[in-house]
């Protein structure tokens, strides 16, 4: 796929799929306004204001009588002249008005994210509240609409550009002593403002790393593995939970081989549940790897559900993390009505402790989430900026420690603020740009 910052017209339909109550088709462009003198009936349009119009196509033929605006560049959401039609939502409609469009010199159809791009490139955002924009559209729960709002707003690249500030402000002061080596009172650099300076960067690095995996699990949905020995009643859970027979469920032992993967909305959340094999030794090659996948699986989860039943085996001691739940199955069947301490009592089978197990994954969730509103990193693409910001900082501390020169400790300083300047896209971009604007819905 191509994009060409040409002079050329775009335009899509922005809403959803016809047939619906009203089409929003958006057109963006120096062509915008002409199409429009030439399409409508009656006098030119007051920028801004809606007005209720007879559209016709190049042969006179009405296409619909409809709401339009026309929004003059550059107070406009890409910086261009924009008009946006909201016709009545036919399949035929839509497809009659985008001919008729298209048919102009000078419209095409917009590929997916373009609108959003030439936001982009007319300066009106940046790469990451571009992204928050298409994750805006993609939100699907509370949680993921509250995150990608805030990037949106602007609250990540306002992180990044603090750091960068901080990163600028280091590398003054190294260039102090790179202006004037012989100085007898250049920064003293082992314990001095920089170290200090870069000392607290790093640790800012690393926290956001660390918060970040979370986040990231807030915009992709949380990991959660139901875990434990053969025939306890994993798989019944996983339908229970998903509404359906996602899982085969049978009283033979050991009769989950591969990870089954289920996505659910608990609460203002998207969880992963992820079905896995029964943990035991076994002789047998497929059931040995499907126990290797499901010991991945529960290292790899954002949490465990660890499923027994009355008079089974504890969960292994070394998959168990802080907060991870114990949940006892099969509770129909409990006679003496022994129950494990902290654990969640449910019958699979009958439905009963569901709402339990899932109130209990909420509480983890909501605790696990700051609701601090603080920005936070959402996206492989900043989780990898902010690593290689973290490494070269490293590099620029530890280069002071051994008194390498302050050369080679601004250039470090230098990359590490480049690796953020990619994250905002001021620098590097057009390798990333096709990669995350192709994200994008058409239309956005
Ligand atoms: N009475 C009762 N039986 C259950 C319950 N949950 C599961 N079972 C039965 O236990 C047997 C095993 O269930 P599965 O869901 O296949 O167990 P699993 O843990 O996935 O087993 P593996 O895939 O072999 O590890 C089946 O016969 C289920 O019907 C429950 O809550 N109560
Ligand atoms: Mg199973």
């Amino acid at each position: 796929m191509t994009f060409s910052s040409d002079a050329q017209t775009i335009c899509a339909l922005a809403s959803g799929r016809p047939p619906a109550g009203i089409a929003v088709i958006r057109v963006s462009g120096p062509q915008a306004r002409d199409w429009l003198g030439a399409h409508i009936d009656g006098p030119a349009l007051t920028p801004r204001m809606v007005s209720l119009r007879t559209i016709r196509d190049e042969r006179g033929e009405i296409i619909d009588k409809a709401l339009i605006m026309f929004m003059p560049a550059p107070a406009t959401y890409t910086g261009e002249d924009v008009v946006e039609l909201f016709l009545h939502g036919g399949a035929a409609i839509v497809e009659h008005a985008l001919e008729a469009l298209t048919a102009f010199d000078g419209v095409r159809l917009a590929e997916p994210g373009e609108f959003t791009r030439r936001a982009f490139e007319a300066g009106k955002l940046d790469l990451t509240q571009a992204e928050g924009i298409a994750d805006l559209i993609e939100a699907e729960t509370r949680g993921q609409k509250a995150q990608a709002q805030a990037q949106s707003d602007g609250a990540l690249s306002d992180l990044y550009n603090v750091w960068r500030n901080d990163l600028l402000a280091a590398l003054a002061l190294v260039e102090v002593s790179v202006d004037f080596p012989d100085e007898a009172d250049a920064p003293d650099h082992t314990d001095g403002p920089v170290a200090e300076k870069l000392t607290s960067l790093i640790a800012s690095f690393e926290r956001a790393l660390e918060d970040g995996r979370l986040h990231q699990s807030v915009r992709d949905g949380f990991r959660v593995a139901i875990i434990g020995a053969p025939n306890v009643g994993k798989s019944t859970l996983l339908n229970q939970l998903a509404g359906r027979e996602a899982a085969i469920v049978t009283d033979i032992p050991g009769t989950t081989r591969d990870v089954v993967e289920v996505r659910c909305r608990v609460g203002s959340h998207m969880v992963w549940f992820a079905d896995t094999a029964g943990l035991r030794e076994t002789e047998d090659v497929v059931e040995a790897e499907g126990i290797r996948r499901a010991t991945r699986a529960a290292v790899e989860a954002d949490l465990r559900v660890f499923v027994v039943e009355d008079g089974g085996p504890p969960p292994p001691p070394s998959l168990v993390r802080d907060g991870d739940i114990l949940v006892q199955n099969k509770v129909d069947r409990l006679v003496n009505q022994t129950l494990m301490p902290e654990s969640v009592a449910i019958s699979a089978l009958e439905g009963y402790g569901i709402d339990e197990l899932l109130s209990r994954i909420e509480d983890w969730l909501k605790e696990h989430i700051s609701a601090s509103g603080a920005p936070v990193i959402t996206r492989a693409r900043h989780r990898l900026g902010i690593e290689n910001a973290l490494e070269h900082t490293r590099r620029a501390h530890q280069g002071l420690v051994q008194t390498v020169g302050a050369e080679l400790v601004a250039e470090d300083v230098r990359l590490a603020g480049r690796a953020l300047a990619g994250l905002v896209g001021e620098i590097n971009v057009e390798d990333v740009l096709g990669a995350v604007f192709s994200e994008f819905c058409i239309g956005k």
